[in-house]
């Protein structure tokens, strides 16, 4: 990739809504993600490959369980700080951001909220470090919008837990330590398990040929007669409204990282604008070029004012479910639309890997439809409003 060259775009003044502290929080992830992620996320997507070198440097920001207590490795940030933290590394990558996401949000999330203070102590402050990577499964080959049809069970065998089953489309899992998984107990109740890598009967091969999120490794888990110890059960959750309280959360940073990647397409769209002479003059100073300018501006200014008032009801426990459902598919549906017209922007040169454009809206396409899809989403706003589910 060439030179990185980016300046955030704040036009409504938002800075002034953050506290020194945002501020501090946010430009020390800007500028490690300018000095360590751009000069490697290029090749790293060319080849396929999640660059580990990152990883120590994520968790020095604060990028794994930023609103966790330090006394359990976490940053013991806010949820502004969380939020401007995914920003940073989304404007990075999508996929790093995925990384982080769920080592955060997905894994230790559900330790910290659901586990005994003998699980926190002992996987918190490894996975805070960047020691351990961690992954989360919930979704299966036959289960996806519809995690509550999951087939994946254990059965209580007196000393030990018998897991059988498979879940797919793993974010981490072939790098993991630890795998926090969704399965049903005897009774058919959805319970939480921490999955330890080395455990017999327990494999996470390789997703291959993804066009997407390629700096990110996905994965299956399979398990196959899996004893788990009784002690690495999350005691205190049950149903589906664990993995989804899980989900909040990452779908929460979500809505923040991809403002990331919107800003970065905008502030390369605008200066290649400004130096791309054709008809001899800068292309920049067509009002269609300009027209598609100012739109994204105008989509970013919306999204960023979102993020910040969805941030402030998280800090107040305010923020419902529903809530960070709209702003999910709101942001991620702004920044693949800027991607797209960013992309045109640069013609020819828009495709290739010069720039992060083509990458952050192949990348797009996967995070419309992770953590729920675009539509899935739009059924949950849908409920919320009407008092009515429409999802079967
Ligand atoms: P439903 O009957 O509505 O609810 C079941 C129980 O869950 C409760 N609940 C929630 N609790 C917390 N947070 C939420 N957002 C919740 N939504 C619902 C609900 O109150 C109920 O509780 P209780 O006590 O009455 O039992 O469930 P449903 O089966 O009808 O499904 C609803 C639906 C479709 C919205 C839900 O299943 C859904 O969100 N589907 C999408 C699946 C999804 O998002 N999968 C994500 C997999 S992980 C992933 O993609 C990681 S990518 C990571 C990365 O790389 O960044
Ligand atoms: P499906 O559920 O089969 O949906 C297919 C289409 O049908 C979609 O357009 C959907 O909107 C639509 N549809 C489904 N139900 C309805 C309905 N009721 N009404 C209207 N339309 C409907 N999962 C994890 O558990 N952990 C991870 O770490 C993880 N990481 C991922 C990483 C990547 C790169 C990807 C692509 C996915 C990841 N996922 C992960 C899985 C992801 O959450 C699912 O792909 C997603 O929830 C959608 O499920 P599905 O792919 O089975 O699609």
């Amino acid at each position: 990739m060439a030179t990185d060259n980016f300046q955030a775009p704040d036009y409504f003044l938002l800075d002034e809504l953050f506290t020194e502290e945002h501020r501090l929080i946010r430009d020390t992830a800007r500028a490690f993600i300018k000095k360590e992620l751009s000069p490697i996320i290029e090749e790293a997507c060319q080849k396929c490959e999640f660059p580990k070198q990152i990883v120590k440097g994520l968790a020095s920001i604060g990028a794994f369980g930023p609103t966790i207590p330090p006394q359990y490795g976490g940053a013991g940030l806010d949820y502004i700080s969380y939020g401007l933290i995914m920003q940073e590394i989304e404007r990075g990558d999508s996929g790093i951001r995925s990384m982080a996401s769920v080592q955060g949000s997905l894994v230790m999330y559900p330790i910290y909220a659901f586990g005994t203070e003998e699980q926190k102590k002992k996987f918190l402050p490894p996975l805070a470090s960047g020691d351990k990577i961690g992954c989360f499964g919930l979704t299966e080959p036959d289960h996806g919008s519809n995690p509550s049809g999951m087939i994946t069970h254990f059965k209580d065998k007196g000393d030990y837990y018998l897991l059988n089953g498979a879940k797919m489309w793993i974010s981490n899992s072939p790098i993991a330590d630890v795998a926090v998984v969704w399965a049903k107990d005897d009774r058919g109740i959805i319970r939480g398990l921490i999955v330890e890598k080395g455990m017999k009967g327990f494999t996470a091969p390789e997703t291959h040929n993804k066009w997407s999120l390629r700096a990110s490794a996905t994965g299956e888990l399979v398990f196959d007669n899996v004893k788990v110890p009784k002690e690495n059960l999350l005691p205190n959750v049950e149903g589906l409204k664990g993995p989804l309280s899980c989900l909040n959360m990452a779908r929460y940073g979500i809505s923040w990282g991809v403002v990331g990647a919107a800003m970065d397409c905008y502030d390369a769209a605008l200066r290649y604008s400004k130096e791309r002479v054709q008809f001899g003059r800068p292309i920049g100073g067509f009002q269609l070029t300009q027209k598609k300018l100012a739109e994204m501006i105008t989509e970013i200014t919306k999204a960023q004012l979102l993020c910040w008032r969805l941030g402030t009801l998280m800090n107040e426990k305010r923020a419902t479910p529903a809530q960070i459902s709209m702003a999910k598919r709101n942001n991620v549906n702004m920044a693949l639309q800027i991607a797209r017209e960013a992309r045109q922007i640069f013609g020819g040169m828009g495709i290739t890997g010069e720039y992060p454009i083509m990458r952050h809206m192949m990348n797009l396409e996967s995070v419309i439809t992770y953590e729920g899809t675009h539509d899935i989403h739009l059924l949950i706003t849908g409920q919320d409003i009407t008092g009515l589910a429409a999802f079967s």
